[in-house]
């Protein structure tokens, strides 16, 4: 059964393998830690998801192997354009919802019920973890994620405390929840990269220019490096999480990075990336690293660990892998501004990605950003079928 046929979640008897059970028939061997040894540098099955996930276009493309047809998935597919999606959420705050095992199951299933993607993607928010750790922040309607005290000063760091599985059981319980219903089709994990987490909190909220946080990147260095520090713990722990439970990809998302010059890049944000990537290189599950606005980052968020690379629509995918260099997967990247073009613009501006794309060992389609709010969610779907029905081999 897959997951496009599945009644609403809740609606039957939800046996799941336990979260965090090995879901495979070949044992992974664990570390004192409990986490799978070895493996690193490598890409192997996603060590406790489905092995139903493992021969999924998804993941195959992400390892750079042959693919029955180019695998597509939106980022913020879930929720946004979907009348069921709105549904569901009536009166609930975004934070109450992430933090509902059976909400965050529906909202999760449902782009893949109605669009047929070949991946799904956690509901939730970058800040959830922030949250966890008892940072006093809101996601306002119509704003975004506001922090009550923004974090400028050495004493603010001592409010980042490292996040244990514990304060996210509700993460763990979804996706054991979720990979049940999922079947085949797998689940992919994500989290707010350093840079992109440390602009909410210095600047207090959404900001456009983020005079804040690159004031504290310039004027204290250090304090700068301790606090990409505190979010790089924070944020492997919050992905080791999610992969335990059963996740078969994580994407970090560094949306406002490019914002940033390549040297200051390098300098004062990839080594703390670098060090989320390596925390779950272990696991051996591809690692998909975004941001908007990246086309001279590309090579350096590339070097940062990933296995799979994200363009927005700003560059040609062919282009983004010769950026990006050899023995990584490319991600993207159709404007998501297109979808608002009648059908026939949709499907010429989706051949062009095709056709960038078809020299690529590894492509995974996927919007150049977010869906955005007013997308007609029936464009998405011809998207998909589009995009399965231009490159079945
Ligand atoms: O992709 C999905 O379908 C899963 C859901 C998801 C994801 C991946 C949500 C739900 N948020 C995110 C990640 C996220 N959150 C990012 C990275 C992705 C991106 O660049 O789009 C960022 C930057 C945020 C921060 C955030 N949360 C914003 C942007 C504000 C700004 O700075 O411009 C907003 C508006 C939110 C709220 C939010 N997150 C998600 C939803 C459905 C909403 C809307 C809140 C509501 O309904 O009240």
């Amino acid at each position: 059964m897959s997951a496009n046929d599945l009644p609403p979640a809740g609606a039957q008897d939800l046996t799941h393998a336990g979260a965090g059970a090995p879901a495979s028939g070949d044992p992974i061997p664990a570390g004192a830690a409990g986490r799978p040894a070895g493996a690193a540098g490598r890409l192997r099955t996603a060590p406790y998801a489905p092995a139903a996930a493992r021969d999924s276009a998804f993941l195959k493309a992400c390892r750079r192997e042959p693919v029955p047809h180019t695998p597509v998935w939106f980022m913020r597919q879930a929720g946004r354009s979907l009348p069921e999606y709105l549904k569901v959420r009536e009166g609930i705050p975004m934070l109450e919802s992430c933090m509902r095992p059976e909400l965050v199951t529906e909202i999760t299933l449902q782009p893949v019920r109605r669009h047929k993607v070949d991946a799904a993607i956690y509901f939730s928010d970058i800040v959830v973890p922030l949250k966890a750790i008892g940072i006093d922040l809101d996601i306002k309607p119509g704003v975004g994620p506001v922090v009550a005290e923004p974090v400028r000063r050495r004493e603010d760091l001592a409010r980042l405390r490292d996040l244990t599985p514990e304060d996210v059981a509700y993460v763990t319980e979804a996706i054991g929840m979720l990979t049940g219903e999922l079947g085949a089709t797998p689940l992919i994990g994500f989290a707010g990269a350093p840079f992109t987490l440390a602009s909410y909190l210095v600047e207090g909220g959404p900001s456009r220019n983020h005079e804040h946080t690159k004031a504290l990147m310039y004027g204290d260095p250090e304090l700068w490096a301790e606090l990409l520090d505190r979010l790089a713990a924070i944020t492997a722990a919050f992905l080791r999480v999610q992969i335990e439970a059963g996740a078969s990809a994580v994407q970090l998302f560094d949306s406002w990075v490019g914002a940033l010059s390549p040297a200051d890049y390098r300098r004062s944000v990839l080594p703390a990336s670098a060090r989320v990537f390596d925390a779950v290189a272990e696991y051996g599950v591809p690692r998909i690293h975004f941001g908007v606005g990246t086309g001279e980052l590309l090579g350096l968020m590339g070097e940062a660990g990933a296995d799979v690379v994200g363009a927005d629509w700003r560059v040609p995918v062919d282009e983004a892998a010769r950026r990006v260099g050899p023995g990584k997967a490319i991600q993207g990247n159709l404007d998501p501004a297109v979808l608002f073009a009648p059908r026939q613009a949709v499907e010429s501006a989706t051949d062009r990605v095709l056709a960038a794309a078809s020299g690529l060992e590894g492509h995974i389609f996927n919007l150049g950003h977010g869906v955005l709010p007013a997308t007609d969610p029936d464009a998405l779907t011809r998207l998909v079928e589009h995009v399965h029905t231009r490159t079945a081999r």
